[in-house]
């Protein structure tokens, strides 16, 4: 990190950590390249940021295609659900076939590899909760994707997809993580439920992008030992994430992807209901643990969050009903009565 950043440079800086929305992240890029000191000791972090001006400048305006189908533009995909998880890997492994598979979209299928082009979105679902799965196109040295770490920026986990049944598969793995790597995207194996409190900002670098991530070992319809496989992969990966086999083809493992997301993403249910009402208990409100009745109120409205005074809460934790502050700590299943 170079010395001498000015208080203009770091404040952009935290603006541009602090959005995931790409059009405030351009924003804050320009305005980090307008206030960093100009000296050579700058001049790769300047060469940097004018590169990912460059790049997420042109994604926002190169879109003619909808990712999302909801009015994002082309190569990024707008977050939906209680999270958004992208499905990377190497070419031909599976990517879209699980996608449609789980997601009951249409995701293009096909025997060779780049069959994917672009971000494509999809919905999972785990009882009434929703995952963005996003499908994406393959990562490989041969096939650079600039717009890359923009897209991810908005993703909460990965799924890792691998093809057991390839030979090459850990040369696949090493080559997906070295083209991430350029891009300083990580692929990690901790995930919200195991940390104590919530992940620390990299202090050093602004680009830098943790994804906490599942390996899927695909295809393991073509396996007889998938134990075995697994153990091989594991021994050998240099990664440590979790993994679990499973099979687009004939379904395996595929329905323990949602709860697998739900307990590791650390996802808290909130009902809400009106005074003199019966709860909503169809659609809930999806929150992290730790997040505060305040933070129910924001997501129902900024207004109702402005003019909150408190709530009362039915909930697991022995609440019946009970008067709480906005500070209080939600649990999932609880229903929530907002007042103001
Ligand atoms: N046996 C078997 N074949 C599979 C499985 N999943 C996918 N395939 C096959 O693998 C090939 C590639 O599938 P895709 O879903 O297009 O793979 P992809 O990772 O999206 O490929 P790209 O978009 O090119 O990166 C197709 O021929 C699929 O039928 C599986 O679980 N078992
Ligand atoms: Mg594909």
């Amino acid at each position: 990190m170079p010395a001498n950043l000015s208080p203009e440079y770091k404040a952009a800086e935290a603006a541009f950590r602090r959005t995931r929305e790409p059009q405030e992240r351009l924003v804050a890029l320009r305005e980090m390249l307008r206030t960093i000191p100009k000296h050579k000791g700058t001049e790769h972090l300047q060469a940097d940021i004018k590169a990912r001006i460059k790049a997420l400048a042109e994604q926002l305006e190169g879109g003619t295609h909808k990712a999302g189908g909801h009015g994002g533009p082309a190569l990024f995909v707008r977050p939906e659900g209680a999270a958004q998880v992208a499905l990377i890997g190497a070419p031909n492994v599976g990517k879209s076939s699980l996608h449609a598979r789980l997601t009951a979209s249409n995701a293009h299928v096909g025997p060779y590899p780049f069959t994917t082009q672009q971000p494509q979105a999809g919905m999972l679902s785990h009882e009434d909760v929703h995952f963005q799965l996003v499908d994406l196109p393959p990562v490989a040295p041969e096939h650079p994707l600039p717009w890359l770490a923009n897209c991810l920026q908005t993703a909460d986990a990965a799924l890792l997809v691998v093809d057991l049944t390839e030979p090459a598969c850990l040369d696949q793995l090493e080559a997906v993580q070295s083209a991430l790597a350029q891009q300083r995207v990580t692929l990690v194996e901790q995930w919200p439920d195991e940390r104590e409190t919530p992940a620390p900002a990299d202090t050093d670098d602004a680009f830098a992008l943790q994804l906490p991530t599942l390996m899927l070992a695909n295809k393991a319809d073509g396996i007889a030992d998938i134990e075995g496989e697994l153990q091989v992969l594991r021994e050998l990966d240099g990664l440590s994430l979790r993994m679990l086999a499973v099979s687009a083809t004939t379904g395996l493992g595929l329905g323990e992807i949602g709860p697998w997301l739900f307990r590791h993403l650390d996802i808290v249910r909130v009902y809400t209901k009106v005074p003199g009402h019966a709860a909503d208990k169809h659609r809930p409100f999806t929150l992290r643990r730790g997040q505060t009745v305040g933070d129910v109120a924001r997501l129902v409205h900024a207004d109702v969050a402005r003019a909150l005074r408190y709530a009362r809460v039915w909930g697991h934790s022995g609440f019946d009903g009970q008067q709480v502050g906005t500070e209080h700590v939600v649990e999932d299943g609880d229903v929530v009565e907002l007042h103001n």
